[in-house]
């Protein structure tokens, strides 16, 4: 266990985020290999609808949003997820260009490969970037640009945090590109918890990971036994929260450092924000952002908004 403080500038976030009040990680923690695989059989589970509301959205309505870009259009992804929602924009255009943007070198190889294979005509780039960072992307091919952030992704930052995200986005693209965008508004709350608290246990365990990676990288002595999954709704804030809350009172030393937790206490481990159409829309134009279009899945569970800028 190493002793002489925090190693790299994420150690260093998660120290400051255990040793602030209340006790936070950051979310991109969920996501090492296994909290991958984990976050892909959640996509997979009976109560997490969101993922085949936005599939059934993009495959009725591929046509309509890639009539947004166009022929020889270029498709920007940041965080390039499931090559299948990027293709089945793709696949209704002649010569088009994906630029896929991650941090993860895996992800972006398996991305285009498998792209590739779904959309014999694309193009692709891929650009080696934290997009969470902010992102400059030299040497972008000609053509109209879409950005692409599907999933309700944007539902994981704050809402000063999205609407900056957002600005990025509509920077990016430039005066006619389109910026299309994946949301999951409020509703049922019975529905949301359920999404977020499944039956088999399988975002419990993905919500552990985050402790589970921190063992894994950095060799800490914790057990992420000791801590359950809770979800918090919070109507108000349009957001579900997710914790780690503490069993009995434990006591850990990391990079040197005491962090102590009383019985019950949480880490704050994630936001999900879940904004109506019109309050998603409220945020985009503060983006400098204004609606073009909208779709949502049959049942209204999940939104695809398309914007402009203003
Ligand atoms: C990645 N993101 C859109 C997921 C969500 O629904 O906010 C992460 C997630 N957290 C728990 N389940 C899924």
């Amino acid at each position: 266990v190493a002793q002489d403080g925090p190693p790299d500038p994420l150690a260093r976030e998660v120290l400051a985020g255990l040793r602030s009040q209340p006790k936070s990680l950051p979310p991109k923690l969920f996501y090492d290999a296994a909290g991958s695989a984990l976050f892909d059989r959640i996509t997979e589970l009976p109560e997490y609808y969101l993922t085949r509301a936005e599939a059934e959205i993009l495959d009725r309505h591929g046509p309509e949003l890639a009539a947004l870009l166009g022929d020889g259009g270029v498709l920007i992804e940041p965080g390039c997820g499931s090559s299948v929602k990027a293709a089945s924009i793709l696949r209704h255009l002649a010569r088009p260009t994906y630029v896929g943007l991650d941090i993860e070198i895996d992800a972006l190889t398996r991305g285009a490969r498998e792209l590739r294979e779904r959309v014999p005509d694309v193009t692709v780039r891929s650009v080696p970037v934290d997009y969470t960072a902010g992102f400059d992307v030299p040497g972008l091919p000609e053509g109209r640009r879409m950005a692409f952030f599907p999933g309700s992704t944007i539902g994981n930052f704050d809402r000063d945090d999205a609407v900056a995200f957002l600005a990025r986005l509509r920077e990016l693209v430039g005066a006619d590109g389109v910026v299309v965008v994946g949301a999951d508004p409020w509703k049922d709350p019975a529905v949301l918890r359920a999404a977020y608290d499944d039956a088999a246990g399988v975002t419990a365990e993905f919500n552990r990971n985050a402790l589970r990676h921190l063992v894994r990288r950095y060799g800490l002595v914790l057990d992420p036994e000791r801590f359950a999954h809770e979800i918090r709704l919070d109507a108000d804030r349009r957001r579900i929260e997710m914790h780690l809350v503490s069993i009995g009172a434990q006591s850990w030393t990391i990079w040197g450092h005491p962090v102590r937790f009383e019985d019950r206490e949480t880490i704050h481990t994630e936001s999900c924000h879940k904004w109506t159409i019109d309050e998603f829309r409220a945020l985009a134009a503060e983006a400098g952002l204004r609606p073009v279009r909208t779709f949502t899945d049959r049942e209204g569970r999940f939104v695809e908004h398309a914007f402009a800028p203003l």
